[in-house]
């Protein structure tokens, strides 16, 4: 199952273009427990969502260095390293129209 957005969705091995505000729509869809914020669980769920070659540890320690302050959920200003890691992990490109 390919759960990358699907409006601009490639087969090829170029990067997906995504807008912010389409990034956070797809961040959306793994808050499980609805309460507005993506928790490391949820975050994790994702990154295997996306098929991303990870061995456990790996990326629980990515999950951990997104979350910087550790309060266990993704916070707004937490939001740039989580882009960070979607261009460098995920094949997205998060770009600003
Ligand atoms: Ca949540
Ligand atoms: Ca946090």
């Amino acid at each position: 199952m390919d759960t990358r957005p699907k409006a601009i969705y490639c087969s090829t091995n170029d990067k997906i273009e995504v807008t912010f505000e389409e990034f956070k729509k797809w961040l959306k869809k793994f808050d499980k427990n609805k309460d507005g914020r993506i928790s490391q669980d949820e975050l994790w769920q994702a990154i295997r969502a996306n098929g991303v070659r990870f061995s456990w540890w790996k990326g629980r320690r990515a999950v951990k260095a997104i979350d910087t302050n550790s309060n266990g959920v993704v916070d707004e200003n937490e939001f740039g390293n989580l882009v960070e890691f979607a261009e460098k992990r995920l094949g997205l490109q998060i770009v600003s129209y």
